[in-house]
């Protein structure tokens, strides 16, 4: 129990260390960050701070706990993450997103993020979201409250929709008239205060844990988005579920998450 209980600390003060360097590495290439490509299509890109960002977080995590598993968006978070993760899924694991909101990094908006999580048998223990361009570092560990720079936080008490400033976001291509997020948008338009694109969601979980924001909802995010996020909101006392409801899982398609006392009307709003 006290050894646990101090390689789970130890595993927290890791994953804090971690992201606030690649932050600084990050923090360095701006406005300097080599090539961009193209992985799936044109809004879909990664640049060469990702790469370095993560590599560094990956060698880190090597040398320092060389039996944990390590699932990463640029590495081998392509194809066949869930058999990695399914394969994987008992013991220690990290999950990675080495800069959370790759398209506000190229273009200079400064919120994006390093994402951090460790998972122990299927589930988030340890949470760490950093955004360096405003030195926010927020951070979770299970059973132990969520934190934003060494300060407790919690969600906000907005208890109906209509005091809720809710975020989502979507692929650029899913943004036409008919679809489903744009009816969704549509029904919450006249219902709740206001809605927002902030394109980080490691960052609009930590908002909605902190109080700035009450709801966020996406479709098609991976792991690497949500790991660290969901957890930090679970411990500042909000609710993740998928669009069904069903209590969030790390492979679901779908993500509602809000401060928990306007998520069944939120549910309901935007319910395709
Ligand atoms: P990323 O910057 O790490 O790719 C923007 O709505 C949010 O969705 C970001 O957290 C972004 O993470 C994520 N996202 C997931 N898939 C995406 C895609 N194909 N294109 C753009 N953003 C994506
Ligand atoms: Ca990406
Ligand atoms: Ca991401
Ligand atoms: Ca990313």
């Amino acid at each position: 129990e006290v050894v646990q209980h101090s390689l789970e600390q130890s595993l927290c003060n890791s994953a804090i260390e971690y992201a606030k360097h690649a932050g600084v590495l990050i923090g360095d290439r701006l406005g300097n960050m080599g090539k961009v490509e193209q992985k799936k299509n044109a809004s879909d890109l990664v640049t060469e701070v990702d790469k370095l960002s993560e590599d560094y977080i990956r060698h880190k995590i090597q040398t320092e706990y060389p039996k944990h598993w390590i699932l990463s968006e640029e590495d081998c978070g392509q194809a066949d993450s869930y058999e990695t993760f399914k394969s994987h899924k008992t013991g220690y694991g990290w999950i990675v997103d080495p800069i959370d909101g790759t398209t506000n990094f190229i273009h200079g908006i400064p919120h994006f993020a390093v994402s951090i999580a460790v998972v122990k048998d299927g589930e988030p223990i340890i949470g760490v979201v950093y955004n360096p361009m405003t030195d926010e570092l927020y951070s979770a560990r299970k059973s132990f409250g969520a934190y934003r720079n060494g300060q407790r936080i919690h969600v906000g008490d907005e208890s109906v929709l209509a005091e809720a400033v809710v975020a989502t976001g979507f692929q650029a291509s899913d943004f036409k008239a008919g679809s489903r997020v744009v009816k969704q948008i549509d029904a919450l338009a006249g219902k709740s205060r206001n809605i927002r694109m902030l394109g980080a969601a490691s960052l609009d979980l930590c908002f909605i844990a902190s109080g700035r924001i009450t709801g966020f909802w996406h479709e098609g995010l991976n792991p690497w988005d949500t790991a660290a996020g969901i957890l930090i909101l679970a411990e500042a006392g909000g609710n993740s579920t998928d669009k069904e409801g069903n209590p969030y899982f790390l492979f679901h398609d779908s993500l509602v998450a809000s401060n928990g006392k306007i998520h069944d009307e939120f549910l309901k709003t935007i319910k395709p």
